[in-house]
């Protein structure tokens, strides 16, 4: 099939609905959890605040919008390599710079659900991703991979979703190992539903934050609190999760969403 052909039967199965635009988005407003660093260590994203400037009255008479104040690793968001020291250098690493091919892609979902709702601290290792491809075919350089936690249903609640006790937040995430094998993959980024790319304990892994520190150090993106993943099949869904194009931005609250073949 040519690609103008392609394209033509892909408008065609979005309006029959045979293509299912998944929302993999969670609410953005002023209960949206937010990461919380140790204070002694570092400061925190400050809460998202939603203010109305008129709704057709004395401030506005016909029209209604709001100012947002937000940090941009808030929700659902992206992560670009900037954010972390050993992405630093790179001049396509920003969310103005980087380059928007490369977040349209297929996404393979590895569904940890199971183990997560009895180990809230699963890492996923090489040899769980090893094993995943065995069964669902190799993960190819470019495309995204997405860690299904269904963290998303603990989104209503902050505590829920941090899940932190006196020994620090505990929530999945992937082993240091685990990165290195998909950055060498060549995948364009790693996306996790948590409130990071990182497991809740990861501060203490080697490297501290090693979904950042490597993901970043090979310019790769990052999607944290991602919803609905759920909904995807393993393979054959396409993800886009652009950023919101702020200037020399470290990330960006995103509208992330997967296009999913319906039956
Ligand atoms: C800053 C410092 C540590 C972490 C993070 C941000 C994130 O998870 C983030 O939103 O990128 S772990
Ligand atoms: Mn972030």
């Amino acid at each position: 099939m040519s690609s103008s052909t392609l394209l033509t039967d892909l408008g065609e199965k979005l309006l029959a609905g045979e293509i299912e635009v998944v929302d993999c988005t969670g609410i953005l407003g002023p209960d949206t959890p937010l990461l919380k660093l140790p204070p002694e260590l570092a400061k925190d994203t400050p809460p998202i605040e939603i203010h109305r400037i008129s709704e057709y009255d004395n401030d506005g008479p016909f029209w209604a919008w709001n100012w947002l104040k937000v940090g941009e690793h808030s929700g659902t968001h992206f992560d670009a390599p900037h954010h972390w020291i050993t992405g630093k250098d790179y001049s396509d690493g920003y969310t103005d710079t980087l380059d928007l091919q490369k977040v349209v892609a297929p996404v393979n979902v590895i569904d940890k659900s199971a183990e997560v709702a009895t180990d809230p601290d699963y890492l996923l290792d090489v040899e769980d991703v090893k094993a995943w491809e065995a069964e669902h075919g190799e993960i190819r350089a470019g495309e995204w991979v997405v860690l299904r936690s269904d963290w998303d249903q603990r989104a209503h609640s902050e505590e829920l979703f941090l899940n932190a006790d006196e020994t620090g937040p505990h929530s999945p995430g992937p082993t240091a190992a685990c990165v290195q094998y998909l950055v060498d993959k060549g995948i364009v980024g790693w996306g996790s539903q948590c409130i990071g790319t990182d497991a809740g304990q990861a501060g203490g892994m080697e490297p501290p934050f090693p979904a950042h520190n490597l993901l970043h150090k090979a310019n790769r993106f990052g999607l944290a609190s991602l919803a609905n993943l759920d909904k995807l099949p393993p393979k054959g869904a396409i993800l886009i999760a652009a950023p919101l194009k702020i200037q020399h931005g470290t990330g960006s609250p995103i509208r992330a969403m997967a296009l999913v073949p319906k039956g």
